[in-house]
C-alpha cells in the first residue's frame, strides 16, 4: 500500500554539538564534562574524544551544501553551553557568532534550524560548582538559555530546551557510563529533577519573549519495556522498568507529578524527596507546544533477584543493530499510541530515530547500506500509519546527518547517513542518504 506524508511535514536530521563539533578549545569554548571524561582512562573506547569529531566547526558550510542536497527540510542541532558561557557569568560572542554563521547558511538554504539548548555537555565550570545536583544550575541554564533566545531570536522557530534528561541523569549519575561518570541513585534523580525545573524555567523565560511563529518544547528517549513472559513477576519489573525510563520523566511533565510506585521503590535506596519543592511540579509541567520524541529500540524486561532495581533487560528475538539494540517498528507505534492515550495531544516530532550499522567503504567507493535503509523506511512506514489515525507527527528527525562520537563507543558505532572518513574528513554519501533525498522528493513510502 502507498503511504504518503502531507506536504509539511518535515524530513530532518539530528545531530549534537559535543558528538560533531570538534575545535573544543577554539574562540574561547571552555572544556565541557565530555571533555574531561573522554581524558579519564577507561570511560570511552579507544579513548576516542571530541577534540576534532567530525569537524562540523569548520565545515559547516560543505555540511549545510550537502543537506542541501539531499533535500533536508530541517536541521537539528545543539548548542554548546561553554562557547556560549566559557565562565560563570561571562557571555563570548565568539561562541554565538558559530551558531548564528551556521543558521544564516541554513536559512539561506531553506532548512528550518531546529536548535536543542542541551545535549549533555555541560561546561566544566557548572559541574565544578555541584553541577546539575546544585539546585542553582537552574539559575544557570536559565541564564544561558535566555542569552541564546535573545541572540538567536526568530531566526529560529523550533526549540528543545534539553535532549533526554533520562540519559543526562540516569546514565550520567547512576548507571555511570555517561560523564561525568557517578553511580549514586539519589544524585540521579536530584539531577532529573534540577533538568526538568531548568526545563520548566526556560520555557517560561521564552514566552516572555513572544516570538512569532516560534515553538518550544523537550525531547525525551522514550524506550518501551516489555514483559518477557507472562509471569506476574516479569510484568511487574516491565512496569517497573517503564517508571525507571519513561514515567518519571513523562509524569512530571504532563501530569505535575512523580509516579507513586517508582517512589515508593526508590525510598528503598534515598531518604526522601526533599529535593522537590513545593511548586516545582507545577513549574516543570509548563506548557510546552510540542513533544519530542527520540525512539530507537524497545526493552524486553524480566525480573531479577540480583539486580538492585529488581529488573533487567534480555534480548528477545528481533533483528539487532550494531548498537544491540532490537529493531521493533512495532513498539515505536504502541508507544505513540499510548502517548495519546495516557499523556497528551500537542504535536509530536520524532526528533531522532536511526541505526548503527557495520558500514563499509566497498571497492565502488559507495557504502551499501541496506540494512539502515530498511531500518528508517519500516519506522517511517508506521509514522504514516500513525498520522493517518490521527497521531498528529509533524516531523522526523533521522539519527543522524553523518557518523559522529557516540559517546562511550567513541567513534566505533556509525549512525550516520554520510560516512565520515575520520583521517581525511572526505564525507561519502552513503545509500541511505541517497533513499532518503528520493523518499523526501516523492513524500511517499510504497
Ligand atoms: O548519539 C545518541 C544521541 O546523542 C542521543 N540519542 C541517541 C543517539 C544514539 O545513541
Amino acid at each position: 500500500m502507498v503511504k504518503e506524508f502531507k506536504e509539511n511535514f518535515i524530513f530532518g536530521v539530528s545531530t549534537a554539538s559535543y558528538q560533531i563539533e570538534g575545535a573544543t578549545a577554539e574562540d574561547g569554548r571552555s572544556p565541557s564534562i565530555w571533555d574531561v571524561f573522554c581524558k579519564t582512562p577507561g570511560k570511552v573506547y579507544g579513548s576516542h574524544n571530541g577534540d576534532i569529531a567530525c569537524d562540523h566547526y569548520h565545515r559547516y558550510k560543505e555540511d549545510v551544501e550537502l543537506m542541501a542536497g539531499i533535500g533536508i527540510n530541517a536541521y537539528r542541532f545543539s548548542i554548546s553551553w561553554s562557547r556560549i558561557f566559557p565562565e560563570k557569568g561571562k557571555y563570548n560572542p565568539k561562541g554565538m557568532e558559530f551558531y548564528k554563521k551556521l543558521i544564516n547558511e541554513l536559512n539561506e538554504k531553506g532548512i528550518k534550524p531546529v536548535v536543542t539548548l542541551y545535549h549533555w555537555d555541560s561546561p566544566i565550570w557548572v559541574y565544578k560548582m555541584g553541577g546539575w545536583l546544585n539546585r542553582d544550575s537552574v539559575k544557570w541554564f536559565k541564564e544561558y538559555a535566555v542569552k541564546v533566545f535573545e541572540e538567536l531570536n526568530d531566526s529560529v522557530k523550533l526549540w528543545i530546551t534539553h535532549n533526554e534528561p533520562f540519559c543526562a541523569s540516569i546514565f550520567s549519575y547512576y548507571e555511570g557510563m555517561h560523564a561525568p561518570g557517578h553511580k549514586n541513585l539519589r544524585e540521579a534523580l536530584i539531577v532529573a529533577h534540577h533538568i526538568l525545573l531548568s526545563h520548566g524555567a526556560a520555557v517560561e523565560d521564552f514566552r516572555k519573549f513572544n516570538f512569532k511563529d516560534s515553538k518550544i518544547g523537550i525531547t525525551l528517549n522514550l524506550t518501551p519495556s516489555y514483559p518477557a513472559s507472562s509471569s506476574k513477576e516479569d510484568i511487574k519489573a516491565a512496569f517497573r522498568s517503564d517508571g525507571y525510563s519513561i514515567r518519571w520523566f513523562l509524569d512530571p511533565v504532563f501530569k505535575a507529578s512523580y509516579p507513586e510506585d517508582m517512589k515508593e521503590v526508590y525510598k528503598e535506596f534515598i531518604d526522601g524527596f526533599d529535593f522537590v519543592s513545593d511548586g516545582d511540579l507545577r513549574k516543570i509541567s509548563i506548557r510546552n507546544d510540542f513533544l519530542g520524541v527520540n525512539y530507537y529500540s524497545r526493552e524486553l524486561i524480566e525480573f531479577s533477584q540480583d539486580s538492585e532495581l529488581k529488573f533487567r533487560k534480555i534480548h528477545g528475538n528481533f533483528e539487532r543493530t550494531e548498537m544491540d539494540w532490537e529493531i521493533v517498528p512495532e513498539s515505536l507505534y504502541d508507544l505513540i499510541i499510548r502517548l495519546r492515550k495516557e499523556y497528551t495531544r500537542i504535536p509530536i516530532y520524532i526528533t531522532e530515530n536511526g541505526a548503527a550499522f557495520n558500514d563499509r567503504i566497498t571497492k565502488d567507493g559507495k557504502v551499501h547500506d541496506n540494512k539502515r535503509i530498511d531500518y528508517l523506511e519500516d519506522h517511517l512506514k508506521k509514522v504514516v500509519e500513525l498520522n493517518q489515525k490521527g497521531a498528529d507527527i509533524r516531523g522526523y528527525f533521522l539519527w543522524s546527518l553523518m557518523d559522529n562520537f557516540e559517546w562511550q563507543h567513541g567513534y566505533s558505532k556509525r549512525f550516520g547517513i554520510i560516512y565520515v572518513n575520520y583521517e581525511t574528513q572526505e564525507r561519502i554519501l552513503k545509500d541511505s542518504a541517497i533513499w532518503y533525498k528520493d523518499l523526501i522528493k516523492k513524500r511517499i513510502i510504497e
